[in-house]
């Protein structure tokens, strides 16, 4: 026992004595402060650090060992905003107060500390280490909070809460990942931290690869650094966590409104070829009567996998074929890799070398690496003149009738191409980066090129652009889609979460591939997955090459059926949906929304068992699960809600058991909301009949929807041209109020408006239309059944019909009040 305590004692002189000799490594004294315009200059006895106030709310920091490099950055649009702060100086303390947030600087080392206005503390870093460098390694430590709780990160697998996690980004080609698997391809280096009520956001702004740590082996703090580069971070402090996602968005920007078809169904598969298997395929959907509104062409279109060429026998005639499809309403999709092959005459490949618009190594020679193609170059991104000449090579397809564009292997992948040399050297718009800074934004600026060139040569119509890799702020260019999952339940619930953290970074139009693409996929798990699919922001079903055919009918007629029933159900819910993406483009908030965003401070929404769980636009909560379970827990939170399929009304704060069996995806509808419904097309290039069914469910509290329509496929948005609706529902006063906003240069594709009433009891002869007495019909409804047959075995089953009073006839472009 002695023995043993003195060698400890001896241990702990050593170690004690051994780090008072190593060198400060982190931000030291304050030595000289400088007030500029919208921050502050600090200089300390180790590194410097710069303070910039965005907005009241959003503060800047950032921080380098020797002297800042020029600003640049790729992910934020914003400037700073004119705003009023104050700073007070202490000899211990400087203090920065905006009319949001106060920002404490200590000065004996340089620390920084943030606090709301009255003095509640969001976030500190770590007293002993602050910011600190080992080599170039650069890292912020904050002090772990009391119960402090962490999500975001993007596309990022684990928990909704990440406490105890830890990640890495450095853009990787993983195919079949596992559901605990790290290496993934994106880069979306922002989380939100929330304890004690309060929560902020950090958006840390470095491409290199970076690590953030909420606890992971240990208690003690939270950290983000990376391999190179700035400390260079943005402090968000918002009450909400919507306000935080607004804000983030500010500074990186927002999706724009997708194409109205990209929202429809989407069919892919590595690949379909010859042109008459992708006709065929186009064919059986509409046979079938299953909506579809996209098919992808994968690599096998390709002559030799030469990106902007066809086969020459596959596909003979391209236009041809696009043409036909066009007439069958199908958009289609192709792929594009980055890779383009070494082959004298190949025009890519000859105007690239010419051109110099290659990735080279430091000596000057062209990087070249094996992919689908063989040996290959890879075009700079990084650099303008690449950017645009890869955009304009979209134009023979773009003539041939393609619309959307799908960037793969932007990572960049290439066999072993986790081992890409360090050393090449990227243009990074003429300020030259190695490719360990590069990496990350790679993916992103392929995407950028692509859309900017596509978006261009389309003479004002809106391209569908999906991407692989990226970084953040790709979602004004993208949308994404989470790689090479696998066919299991688990990859199914990953899923979910992928795509609710996705949105939690600006990725709002975000989707799996669904089915699983690697593995065998049982009927069961299609069936379910396709359920869930019909609730996500992108959906489609793609599949390996080599694995079980993937369609919609290669399950068996019941599989097929619940498919053509949800992927029905999508398109009548098109226009909630197509309101949920221009909510995300005007304000940040994804459409697939996790339950924290709303329910912050519900341990509930919290407990891994329901972590999965989501709104999907404002109003429908979606609770996924597995393809084997009959019956499910599902937690309703705060409010009153109803079953979508039968109509069954429940009080929120509690957790229920609900019935589940395969056709039946636990999903309900918060009260007092709006859901704007159509009637059954098969594809948005239907029309659907002139009467928009408004569904509103009967609420405890007040509450307003603003619907949006517009064209669906032109930007003339961007000038005006759409309408918005506002709805009301106001709970004290016993109505509904209908207002359309002035819309002149657009008028609704709906002229009438049947008010669907869920939940409703009006006493006999009170309810009133625009002051008028009307009777209601009181009618069954069926949500689930495509094909709304007498016999349909759900019509006899309660569980997927429901009572509702409808009011039909009301004008679309009038002002309307209900009262009851
Ligand atoms: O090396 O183009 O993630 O969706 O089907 C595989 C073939 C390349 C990876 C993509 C996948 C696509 C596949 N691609």
């Amino acid at each position: 026992m002695k023995k043993v305590s003195i060698l400890l004692t001896i241990l702990i002189m050593t170690l004690g004595s051994f780090s008072q000799q190593l060198p400060n490594t982190s931000l030291g004294s304050l030595k000289k402060l400088k007030k500029t315009d919208n921050g502050l200059l600090i200089e300390t006895s180790f590194g410097k650090a710069q303070v910039t106030v965005y907005s009241p709310s959003v503060v800047r920091i950032r921080i380098v060992k020797a002297d800042f490099d020029t600003d640049f950055s790729y992910a934020v649009i914003s400037n700073p905003e004119k705003v009023n702060f104050s700073i007070l100086q202490t000899k211990d303390l400087v203090t920065l107060a905006t009319d949001s947030l106060k920002l404490e600087i200590s000065t004996q080392p340089v620390r920084f500390k943030f606090l709301t206005p009255d003095n509640r503390l969001v976030n500190q870093d770590d007293e002993s280490f602050g910011t600190n460098w080992v080599g170039d390694e650069v890292t912020t430590y904050k002090k772990m909070q009391d119960g402090e709780k962490f999500i975001g990160l993007g596309e990022k697998t684990g928990n909704l809460n990440r406490r105890g996690e830890a990640h890495v980004n450095w853009n990787t080609d993983n195919p079949a990942y596992q559901v605990d698997d790290d290496d993934l391809y994106s880069t979306f280096p922002f989380y939100i931290g929330v304890h004690h009520g309060l929560s902020y956001g950090i958006f840390f702004d470095n491409t290199y690869r970076s690590i953030f740590n909420f606890g992971a082996s240990n208690d003690r703090f939270s950290s983000f650094g990376a391999d190179g580069g700035e400390m260079n971070y943005y402090f968000i402090f918002h009450s909400q966590i919507s306000q935080i996602l607004n804000a983030y968005t500010t500074l990186t920007g927002r999706i724009n409104i997708p194409p109205v078809w990209s929202l429809g169904f989407q069919q892919s598969r590595w690949s379909y070829f010859p042109d008459t298997e992708v006709l065929n395929t186009a064919r059986t959907f509409r046979e079938k009567k299953i909506p579809l509104d996209v098919l992808y062409l994968d690599i096998h279109y390709m002559d030799a996998y030469k990106v902007f060429t066809w086969h020459p026998e596959r596909f003979a005639n391209p236009a041809g074929m696009l043409s036909q499809l066009k007439s069958m309403n199908v958009h289609t999709t192709v792929i594009i890799d980055p890779g383009i092959k070494v082959e004298k005459g190949y025009k890519a490949y000859e105007e690239g070398v010419k051109q110099n618009y290659f990735i080279k190594y430091p000596d000057g020679k062209e990087y070249t690496a094996q992919v689908w193609p063989g040996w290959c170059h890879f075009p700079d991104f990084t650099k303008p003149v690449v950017r645009k000449w890869w955009g304009n090579n979209f134009a023979p397809m773009i003539d041939a009738g393609v619309e959307g564009f799908w960037t793969d292997m932007n990572e960049i992948a290439s066999w072993g191409g986790g081992f890409s040399p360090s050393i090449l050297t990227l243009d990074w718009e003429g300020r030259f980066a190695s490719y360990r800074q590069a990496k990350n934004v790679y993916g992103m600026q392929m995407s950028r090129s692509t859309y900017e060139g596509t978006r261009s040569l389309m003479n004002g119509r809106r391209p569908l652009t999906l991407t692989r890799a990226s970084y953040a702020g790709a979602q004004r260019y993208t949308s994404i889609w989470t790689g090479d999952n696998f066919a299991s339940d688990a990859h199914m619930m990953l899923g979910c979460r992928l795509v609710n953290s996705l949105g939690l970074t600006g990725m709002a139009f975000s989707g799996v591939d669904v089915g699983g693409f690697i593995g065998e996929t049982s009927a069961r798990l299609f069936g379910r997955w396709i359920s869930i699919g019909a609730f996500s922001p992108f959906f489609r079903v793609h599949k390996a090459a080599n694995e079980n055919s993937s369609e919609p009918w290669s399950y068996g007629e019941g599989i097929e059926n619940i498919a053509r029933n949800y992927i029905s159900l999508r398109y009548r819910l098109m226009p909630y949906l197509y309101t949920a993406f221009a909510e995300a483009h005007k304000t940040g908030m994804p459409v697939n929304r996790t339950m924290v965003i709303d329910n912050t401070t519900d341990e509930n929404c919290w407990r891994n068992e329901y972590q999965q769980q989501y709104m999907f636009g404002p109003s429908i909560m979606v609770a996924p699960v597995e393809s084997n379970k009959e019956i499910t827990k599902v937690y309703l939170p705060h409010g009153n809600w109803f079953d979508f399929f039968n109509g069954k009304p429940y009080d929120g704060n509690q957790e229920i058991m609900t019935e589940c069996p395969l056709e039946k995806l636990p999903v309900f509808v918060k009260g007092g909301s709006f859901i704007p419904m159509q009637t059954i097309v098969q594809s948005t290039s239907e029309k659907p009949s002139d009467t928009l069914f408004l569904h509103v469910y009967f609420g405890k509290e007040s509450s307003v929807y603003h619907y949006y329509e517009d064209d669906g496929l032109t930007y003339d948005y961007e000038k005006g041209t759409f309408l918005e609706s506002k709805m009301s529902f106001v709970a004290g006063e016993k109505k509904i109020v209908i207002e359309p906003m002035a819309a002149e240069k657009y008028s609704s594709k709906f002229k009438t408006i049947s008010l669907v009433l869920h939940g409703f009891e009006p006493v006999a002869g009170q309810l009133k239309a625009n002051g008028k007495a009307v009777q209601p019909a009181a009618t069954t409804i069926d949500l689930f059944n495509a094909v709304y047959r007498k016999d349909a075995v759900s019509l006899d089953s309660p569980e997927m019909t429901q009572k509702v009073l409808v009011i039909s006839g009301l004008k679309a472009n009038e002002k309307s009040e209900i009262a009851w």
